[in-house]
């Protein structure tokens, strides 16, 4: 698509030069909204499977999660699948208006991508989910990668999308140290093709991973607000930073399926 006639100017950056955009924010009602929502989850499944523990994680709090996080195995504690977002939680997200205003900044329509894991995904549930990284921890964050090289190997026998339909990340910023934690983007790197390698995770699932060297200064780590959005393009490279702050990053993540005819062309 040409991006010059895109009207959008959040469109315009996303599929234009830059690939991404920090040009959106959720209001501090609905940031709070979504802090509620995910303590919830969080202490909700602690209270499940460390129930001697729990009092302790509730009282410091999400931010703080990382003070206790020794007394608990976390890489057992937080699969995927603990941190999707419960559909009655996601039926009130839905709800808040920020949808109709990113619906208003695209100047198209989009829909939530499903639920999906390596072993499957889940129809009729849309995906928001958050993620845990603990300052210094560096197994908290994944290797450089573009979205496209995870949605061409979670495809379950089927696409993910079709050729009709292209997608857009949200990475919000639940809790954030703008500077010191958060996510590294390659300015650009959409428009180029990065070679890629396949490592099995702990669950045997192959993650991608850009298999090429990049120079520490080709890495832009966006500074964000608690609040603010990152969106960007499914072939932008991209990785979390170890957290080099004093708190537990908490982020989550939306991908916005767009039809590629609603573009312009
Ligand atoms: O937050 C992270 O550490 C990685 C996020 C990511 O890969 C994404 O938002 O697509
Ligand atoms: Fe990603």
């Amino acid at each position: 698509m040409n991006a010059d006639i895109v009207e959008s100017p959040i469109l315009a950056d996303v599929f234009g030069e830059l690939g991404y955009s920090t040009a959106f924010a959720i209001t501090d009602l609905e940031l709070a909204y979504f802090r509620d929502l995910i303590s919830k989850q969080w202490i909700a499944h602690i209270e499940a499977m460390h129930p001697e523990h729990a009092a302790r994680f509730r009282e410091a709090g999400l931010e703080r999660y990382h003070e206790l996080s020794h007394l608990i195995s976390h890489s057992d504690l937080w699969p995927k699948e603990q941190r999707v977002l419960a559909r009655e939680a996601v039926a009130q997200l839905v709800q808040l208006d920020f949808i109709q205003r990113l619906r208003a900044l695209f100047g198209i329509d989009f829909r939530i991508s499903g639920v999906v894991f390596f072993s499957k995904s889940i129809p009729d549930y849309p995906e928001i989910y958050w993620r845990l990284v603990r300052p210094g921890v560096t197994t908290d964050v994944g290797s450089m990668h573009t979205d496209r090289w995870f949605h061409d190997i979670l495809s379950d026998g089927e696409p993910l999308y079709g050729s009709d339909e292209i997608t857009i990340k949200m990475w919000l910023s639940i809790f954030t140290e703008p500077g010191r934690n958060g996510l590294y983007i390659v300015p650009g790197s959409h428009l180029k093709n990065w070679r890629v390698k396949y490592t099995p995770g702990s669950d045997g699932f192959p993650r991608p991973s850009l298999d090429e060297p990049l120079a520490d200064d080709e890495k832009y780590l966006v500074p964000v607000q608690p609040g603010q959005a990152i969106l960007f393009n499914e072939n932008l490279l991209h990785g979390g930073a170890v957290n080099a702050g004093s708190t537990t990053r908490v982020s989550v993540e939306i991908t916005f399926v767009l039809k590629r005819s609603a573009l312009p062309q």
